[in-house]
């Protein structure tokens, strides 16, 4: 069956979804190779900070991205991408890339292994291609809108198996929410039984949710670069994410992912109010 999503009067096949999807895999590893080869030399990194000293970015996040941009621009001129270290370039396929060249920057500067190139694309907001690569873990999660989610080519599925109080759940917050209101985050999943992971790279965390190995993740204020590729990810992989406001790609929102079964409980346990939030 030949799908063909409709935007802006140009429509996408699902041919055209599955070429972008190869072309992707082989940009986000190629990205990848660049970005582990900083990461061995690191120690020779500028770092800079942004919001404050905990947010920071490097020469190896704008070469990344530089790199990520090229080769979109070579391929798909038409395609618009919204990157985080250089922002918005709008075009007119109705495809627009969102791509975070080194999610996990924070464990990437410190020289800690769980950071990844998030590449993903969306139609009108909707997110219909992801692909996740975790160099140091020489993985990569991928996935096309009805086309299912793999890791490494091999189909995964969230863990429809576990809940709660089974499994493990990723949490993640900055300093954009009220520290109260984080706390409480971890509070209410304790007081149920339930237990987390932080790991500074959301959008690693939601390749995980896909793979099964967390059964959910949650962060009240995250940007669209760090969690498209993994929300195509964790839907065609049989989860549930709350969708990320639609025409607002530039600022933050919540992010919530998990399996069907635990969806309504997470959605419930990392409720913010908005007075806790946008403290920066
Ligand atoms: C990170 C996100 C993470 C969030 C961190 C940071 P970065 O992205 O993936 O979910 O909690 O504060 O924003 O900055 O490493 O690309």
């Amino acid at each position: 069956m030949i799908t063909t999503f409709q935007e802006n009067s140009v429509s996408l096949s699902d041919t055209d979804l599955a070429a972008r999807l190869a072309f992707a895999e082989t940009m986000a590893k190629a990205a990848g190779a660049t970005a582990l080869d900083y990461f061995r030399r690191r120690d020779e990194l500028v770092i800079e900070t942004k919001r404050n000293p905990q947010d920071l970015v490097s020469e190896a996040d704008k070469k990344v991205e530089e790199s990520i941009r090229e080769r979109i621009a070579a391929s798909f001129a038409d395609d618009g991408v919204l990157g985080e270290e250089y922002g918005m370039t709008p075009g007119t396929s109705g495809l627009t890339w969102v791509v975070d060249p080194i999610d996990g920057t924070s464990a990437f500067l410190n020289g800690m292994p769980n950071w990844c190139v998030s590449v993903g694309a969306c139609i009108d907001g909707e997110p219909v291609l992801g692909v996740i690569v975790a160099p140091c873990f020489d993985e990569c999660y991928s996935a096309r809108r009805g086309g299912g989610a793999t890791l490494n080519g091999v189909p995964v599925r969230v863990a429809d198996s576990l809940d709660l109080r089974t499994g493990v759940v990723g949490l993640g917050s900055n300093d954009r929410v009220e520290p109260a209101a984080a706390a409480r985050i971890v509070e209410s999943l304790f007081k149920i039984g339930g237990t987390f992971v932080r790991n500074g790279s959301g959008a690693l965390m939601l390749a995980y949710v896909a793979a099964g190995r967390l059964v959910g993740y949650a962060e009240p204020s995250m940007n669209a670069w760090d969690c498209m590729a993994g929300y195509c990810l964790v839907r065609e992989a049989g989860g549930i994410v709350l969708p990320f406001p639609q025409n607002a790609l530039f600022e933050p929102a919540r992010v919530l992912a998990s399996t069907a079964g635990s969806y309504a409980e997470l959605e419930r346990i990392s409720a913010v109010s908005p007075q806790s939030l946008a403290r920066a």
